[in-house]
């Protein structure tokens, strides 16, 4: 394209070429992403997997998505959306307690192996009991209602496969199943993410990681969290700053997102001004 412009022969032309070649080179931009992981009403006080503090989450995050309302392009709720029967709830395995570990065993096409005499055992997964919660349609698993919700907001269920457990808003526990989270992020050119939401030792934690693993900036705010167990904070805090994770406080998210969207906005101009003077110089205007 760029050989033609340089070959073209009149003016007319060169203002052609130059507005195709304008078109298709656009400036480098940083789009960000919310994602509120799994604020629903089976998390929050009250809630049969109730989170401490858990609804101290929602004026935070109400608080990004109105001072960062221009800086945020996209913003996806994610819902955690069990069978009632979920492999994941301790009423499920008899004399089991909530918190108690056991191994699920799957074959090699991510099926439960209920019989390991008939099944080739291909993956073996720790799966942490729950009690019930956030089934599929039940008021818990109800978004928080002082949570701001908009019309465009994209919502991304996880967990209704009944056999597997998924705490990734983008991938179920075995890596078996992807849910329509990195496809939506990428058809909207999202290159940096904002993680919050519940739990931060479960569900924020394994979608940080994930979206980082796909190659996303990942920005995890702390304040905009809460844990299920408090011990936890420690390590996972650690285990992602180590992969490459910001995990801050919200108020220091001023400093990274608007300085991007500084230098974004510099780069831009620059894009822009070039451009102009090159066309100038070149049609010798
Ligand atoms: C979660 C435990 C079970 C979470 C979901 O949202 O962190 N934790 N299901
Ligand atoms: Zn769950």
């Amino acid at each position: 394209m760029t050989y033609m412009w340089i070959n073209a022969k009149d003016d007319v032309t060169k203002w052609f070429w130059t507005l195709v070649i304008l078109s298709v080179t656009p400036p480098v931009f940083s789009n960000t992403a919310l994602l509120i992981i799994d604020v629903q009403n089976c998390f929050l006080p009250g809630g049969s997997l109730a989170v401490t503090n858990g609804d101290h989450v929602i004026p935070v995050i109400n608080d990004i998505r109105r001072k960062y309302e221009n800086q945020i392009s996209l913003t996806v709720l994610s819902q955690d959306w069990h069978c009632q029967d979920h492999v994941s709830f301790a009423s499920q395995h008899a004399g089991k307690q909530p918190l108690e570990t056991i191994t699920l065993d799957y074959d090699r096409n991510g099926h439960l192996c209920s019989n390991k005499t008939t099944c080739q055992v291909e993956y073996s997964l720790n799966q942490t009991l729950w009690p019930d919660h956030c089934v599929i349609n039940s008021t818990g698993a109800e978004f928080g209602s002082r949570l701001d919700h908009k019309t465009d907001d994209v919502i991304v269920r996880k967990g209704y496969h009944c056999e597997i457990d998924s705490y990734s808003a983008f991938f179920d526990n075995g890596g078996f199943t992807k849910t329509e989270l990195e496809d939506i992020l990428n058809a909207h050119n999202i290159t940096t993410v904002i993680v919050t939401g519940l739990a931060l030792d479960f569900c924020v934690y394994y979608t940080s990681k994930d979206a980082k693993k796909l190659g996303f900036d990942v920005y995890m705010i702390k304040d905009a969290s809460r844990p299920v167990i408090q011990q936890n904070v420690p390590t996972v805090i650690k285990d992602l700053e180590s992969l490459g994770v910001h995990v801050i406080d919200s108020s220091s998210l001023v400093n990274f997102i608007s300085s991007s969207s500084a230098a974004t906005t510099c780069l831009t101009m620059s894009y822009i001004y070039i451009s102009l003077l090159l066309t100038v110089l070149y049609l010798g205007i």
